[in-house]
């Protein structure tokens, strides 16, 4: 249940759209004293194992590239609020400048749905007449954009629009409703015109409501894939939004200014920077090939270049993180980025003294990055998190083996590089083989410690919304709906429990998970990183036990009841998706692209092929609206 394809050509905008649509908005903004808030969405439920630290001691890439987008517009005047750090954050309460904003955003993943909703519904307190315009984005947003609307007419809330894209969809947007706008007319009232006029129609990446009385949605209209940018370099720069943040507090509103530069590195310890996107594999339960549109998205390395040095100028950060899929998916595009870096100075010393960062890859092109290792450390790489799932390949093969993580794992310590593998638990992978082939989990967290593995990641196999997989895991009845009682919620969707497996006993799957943290993560391979350092990288080994011992406790906290269930209760599945109950089309006939079959129909309606699926050559009619995507 992959995002649709655009025509093949036109999954991508063309040289030059993103910097006209960002120059156009600069010229109208000064007409437009606009105010805006930007929240991510936190559960704070979600903390544990294996992302404890990162979560809250990295600002997320998104909201902060939205911050960016609107400061570099002109839209001064915009606060980025974490609910990672500002927890009791009420939108009804807010003012910016004295006054409520004109536009409140929500990013948000699946995981943090609940806080995402519980979101928008205060922000529907306030006073219709002034409320902000409410826009919703994110990977949540991306795949399930129908769960911002709500439907009930004795609870009414909802967002105006979910943007199911990127910066470009947003800055569309915005330049469509402010060239429509009227004197002294709200941006809502604006919305409401632009969209009851069709003038949203012409913008792919939106879905907004419809309703006859104004309050609950009837239908929702989807704009279709939107169009991506290609080269990277035409983003706005990072160094915009973080001098956006609220700064961390208990209050429920906003501070009069936003967190001080000097301030910054202090809460976000970690800079999270875009530098490619997309991956060349296809694995059936990721979602991120089809979601970039089987392209390979760059930054030049001299624009990476520029970001590091600007960033640790102007807040000091010190240790990064390239939000990558696979960054060395293309070796030669790896490579110009590497030795760009390489060759840089920060304040007169190499790029590698001043800054270092961590990304993610697979085995398969570590391995064919092999002889340029060491170019790769010189860039200032000093951790690479690497997908090996299962080094047997039962599970998925991506070019893996236990030889060659192995080998891969070795190298990567060589040169001085942290291999960090993330492992994925299955229902056919038992917690321990015998015989010469790790199949079982232990075997293989084992062999990966002896390969010099610093970190530990097990996640558990879970459907993943926009993969190939996920209409099946729901149809096959492997999803669960409830366990002893307790129904399935979104926070619980992040792999740290079990929620779908055909397993007899999916309690094991549970407690297998926790076994193999206690085994990597432990006092006795703490004190032995500190007193037997094997290897150079002794200090990060130890920190990262440290760290994996306070995770495990607070994984073991969370998740523990859950294995009681699973062992004890009984378990309902679901059969089918997880679809919206509102019903949804595309614009001029067509289906809409993000439904999820189940979806029902919008009625008097004939259904064209939407933009996104025209190449494919299928009609789709009402019946099988999004069945046919399938
Ligand atoms: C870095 C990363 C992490 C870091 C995040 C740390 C941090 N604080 O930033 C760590 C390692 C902690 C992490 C953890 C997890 N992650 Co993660 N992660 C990523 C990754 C690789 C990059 C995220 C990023 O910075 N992207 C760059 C930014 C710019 O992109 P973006 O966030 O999508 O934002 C853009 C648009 O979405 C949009 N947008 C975003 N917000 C808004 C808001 C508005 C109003 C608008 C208009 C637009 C908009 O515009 C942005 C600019 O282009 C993505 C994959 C990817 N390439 O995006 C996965 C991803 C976000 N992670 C994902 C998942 C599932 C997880 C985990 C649950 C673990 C797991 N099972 O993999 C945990 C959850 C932990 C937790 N408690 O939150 C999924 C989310 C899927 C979903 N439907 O929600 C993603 C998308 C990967 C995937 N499977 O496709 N992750
Ligand atoms: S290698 Fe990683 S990013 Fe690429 S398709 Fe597989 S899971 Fe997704």
């Amino acid at each position: 249940m992959e995002l649709p394809r655009r025509t093949r050509g036109d999954e991508l905008l063309k040289p030059g759209e993103l910097l006209g649509v960002r120059r156009r908005v600069r010229q109208i903004a000064g007409r437009h004293d606009l105010t805006s808030v930007i929240a991510c969405a936190f559960d704070h439920r979600t903390r544990m194992l294996p992302f404890i630290y990162a979560d809250l001691h990295m600002v997320p890439a998104g909201v902060r590239a939205i911050g960016s987008a609107l400061a570099d517009a002109g839209f001064e005047k915009t606060r980025i609020v974490l609910q990672q750090w500002n927890r009791n954050f009420r939108p009804s309460q807010m003012r910016l400048d004295g006054r409520l904003p004109d536009l409140f955003m929500v990013s948000s993943m699946q995981l943090h749905t609940a806080a995402c909703m519980e979101l928008i519904r205060d922000a529907c307190r306030i006073d219709p007449s002034y409320r902000p315009l409410i826009i919703v984005g994110g990977p949540k947003a991306i795949y399930e954009p129908w769960d911002a609307f709500g439907l009930d007419p004795h609870d009414p809330w909802g967002a105006d629009v979910a943007v199911t894209g990127e910066e470009f969809v947003l800055l569309s947007l915005i330049e469509a409703l402010l060239t429509a706008r009227a004197r002294n007319e709200s941006l809502r009232a604006t919305f409401l015109r632009a969209r009851d006029s069709g003038v949203l129609d012409g913008i792919p990446g939106l879905v907004y409501a419809r309703s006859q009385d104004g309050i609950v949605a009837e239908e929702l209209i989807d704009t279709g894939i939107q169009r991506l940018v290609g080269d990277l370099d035409e983003l706005p720069h990072p160094v915009l939004g973080y001098r956006l943040l609220e700064t961390p507090s208990r209050a429920t509103n906003l501070a009069s200014q936003a967190l001080p530069a000097e301030q910054v590195r202090r809460y976000s310890s970690i800079g999270s920077l875009v530098l490619t996107f997309g991956c060349k594999f296809a694995c059936p339960y990721c979602p991120i090939p089809a979601y970039n549109q089987r392209q390979f998205r760059v930054k030049s390395g001299e624009r990476i270049a520029d970001e590091f040095s600007t960033l640790h100028r102007t807040y000091g950060i010190r240790r990064f993180f390239g939000a990558d899929d696979n960054f060395f998916n293309d070796k030669s595009r790896t490579l110009e980025i590497v030795e760009t870096l390489s060759r840089i100075k920060i304040d007169g010393a190499p790029i590698r003294k001043r800054i270092r960062w961590g990304t993610e890859a697979t085995v398969h092109d570590t391995l064919q990055l092999k002889d340029h290792l060491s170019v790769v450390r010189k860039a200032g790489i000093r951790s690479l998190w690497i997908g090996v799932e299962d080094m047997t390949a039962t599970l998925v093969k991506k070019g893996q083996s236990v030889d060659k993580t192995t080998e891969s794992f070795r190298l990567l310590h060589k040169h001085g590089i942290c291999p960090m593998p993330m492992m994925m638990h299955h229902d056919e992978q038992p917690l321990i083989s015998r015989g010469p082939i790790p199949y079982g989990l232990l075997n293989q967290v084992r062999r990966l410690r002896k390969a010099r593995a610093v970190s530990m990641q097990v996640l558990m196999l879970v459907p993943a919304t926009g993969s190939k997989l996920y209409g099946e895991t729901y149809t096959s009845g492997m999803a669960y709906e409830s366990v002893g009682g307790r129904k399935v919620e979104e926070h619980m969707l992040g792999g740290n429990y079990v929620v779908a497996s055909h397993h007899r006993k999916p309690w094991r799957k549970q407690i297998n998970i926790l076994v193999a943290y206690a085994y990597f993560y432990n006092p006795l391979r703490f004190l032995w990183a500190l007193v037997r350092p094997t290897s150079k990288l002794y200090l990060a080994d130890a920190m990262w036990q440290f760290l994996g011992m306070w995770g495990l406790a607070q994984t073991v906290r969370r998740t523990l009841g859950w294995a009681w269930r699973l062992r004890s209760g009984k378990i309902r599945r679901n059969t089918a998706l997880p679809a919206s109950r509102i019903p949804m089309r595309g614009v001029n006939g067509a289906a809409a692209d993000h439904a999820l079959p189940g979806t029902p129909p919008c009625e008097n309606v004939e259904l064209e092929p939407s933009v996104a699926s025209a190449g494919r050559s299928i009609r789709v009619t009402l019946p099988v609206l999004t069945g046919a995507r399938g």
